[in-house]
């Protein structure tokens, strides 16, 4: 039976990383409501992130998108500025999805000149995440096609493969290669790493250092999403997560605030197989989120306090129990093993988790008695051509 220390060893180890891009004005392709508090800049980006890591302790790294956090794709002084705030910058995400010649693709556009500047960008990529001292390179192609007929899919699958194996020959010997899947959108018809098993089988292509990143919103409805991350971790092929939460289809809503039991169940194949297995897994975990109704640093605070605590119960399952109620093919109690983690109430655990670490109690609390939503909008709202206060 786990106890206390288990769970707070859990706890210790837990880095999760924040999107710099979940601080920034986002919206759908029907607008956007701006909110005046809201970053701008990197700088403001790791301001609040930097506010983040205070309440909870757990995120001193943060993702960057090369084209919305860099000019030109140089590093600058980033580094510098994530160090001044206690921060790290983490996985450089490049973004071959925003220029108008990729309207029909990127590394698999039928034009040999724009896969070319694709692979260009990748290959900046990995020198700016040199520069930085980042070392995860975290892929998300918008490949696909909207109709049939549109794509040949095993000439693209190739230019993919080829493309990543250039790209992984590349990275410096401490860099590891990210390959996200989503089954659609912006393309509608196919994309071009579609499934979990695509983008097992491209990071196989790529090289040793490449595994599968799994974007918990990137499923098609009635996915069974632990299941995959079983498979994935047996295969050694599971590289990390973009948390987020969705009632239809990459929703990016708050993890857990749609089906807790969920992420609860994806953690738990985590926690079986590093019990099992005597090791802690190179998993990256981190948040793709970005919110538009819900303020942006409170969302995330919120989120960060959601995985833990579901870390936290997926930490408390019986496994011995678990074990013999399999054995024993008694599949009531199988399951029970899981409810019963599941329904149990965390709260007064992370809070002496908290107290230990001399954190606060109340993340979101702290946060808003802290004054920094109120400092952002004063230094930020003059930088923006309008804002969210003003329904005028
Ligand atoms: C695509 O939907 C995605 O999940 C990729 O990870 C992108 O980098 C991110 O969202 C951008 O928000
Ligand atoms: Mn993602």
């Amino acid at each position: 039976m786990p106890d206390l220390d288990d769970v707070f060893a859990g706890l210790d180890r837990l880095r999760i990383e924040l999107p710099s891009w979940g601080f920034a004005d986002t919206g759908t392709r029907f607008g956007k409501y701006l909110q005046d508090a809201a970053a701008i800049t990197l700088e403001d980006k790791l301001d609040d992130a930097a506010e983040v890591h205070r309440v909870t302790g757990c995120c001193p790294r943060v993702a960057v998108h090369v084209l919305w956090d860099f000019e030109g794709e140089e590093a600058g002084d980033a580094t510098q500025m994530a160090t001044a705030r206690g921060l790290r910058l983490g996985s450089v995400n490049p973004n071959l999805f925003q220029h108008q010649c990729y309207r029909l693709g990127s590394v698999a556009n039928e034009d040999a000149s724009i896969r070319r500047r694709a692979i260009e960008h990748l290959l900046r990529s990995v020198e700016l995440g040199r520069a930085i001292g980042s070392d995860v390179l975290s892929l998300w192609f918008a490949d696909g096609t909207n109709y049939p007929g549109q794509g040949h899919f095993r000439r693209r699958k190739r230019w993919f493969e080829s493309a990543l194996r250039e790209v992984h020959d590349a990275m410096p010997a401490s860099m590891r290669m990210l390959v996200e899947y989503k089954p659609f959108e912006p393309a509608f018809y196919h994309t071009d790493v579609a499934d979990w098993g695509m983008a097992a089988a491209f990071a196989r292509a790529a090289g040793p250092r490449a595994k599968v990143l799994v974007d918990t919103g990137h499923h098609l409805l009635g996915q069974n999403i632990e299941h995959i991350v079983a498979f994935l971790l047996d295969e050694g092929m599971l590289g990390g997560f973009h948390f987020n939460d969705r009632h239809y289809a990459d929703d990016d809503l708050t993890v857990g605030s749609i089906d807790p039991y969920r992420i609860f169940r994806i953690l738990f194949e985590l926690v079986q197989f590093e019990r099992e297995s005597d090791q802690v897994l190179p998993i990256d975990y981190m948040i793709d989120q970005s919110h538009n109704l819900k303020p942006k640093v409170e969302a995330m605070i919120q989120t960060v306090d959601t995985v833990q605590a579901m870390l936290a119960k997926a930490l408390l399952v019986d496994v011995e129990a678990l074990e013999s109620a399999r054995r024993a093919g008694d599949v009531v109690d199988a399951e029970r093993r899981l409810a019963d983690a599941f329904a149990t109430d965390v709260r007064p655990m992370l809070g002496e988790w908290r107290r230990r670490h001399g954190l606060p109690t109340d993340p979101i609390g702290d946060h808003r008695a802290s004054g920094h939503v109120e400092r952002a909008a004063a230094t930020r709202l003059g930088r923006k051509p309008s804002s969210g206060g003003s329904y005028a």
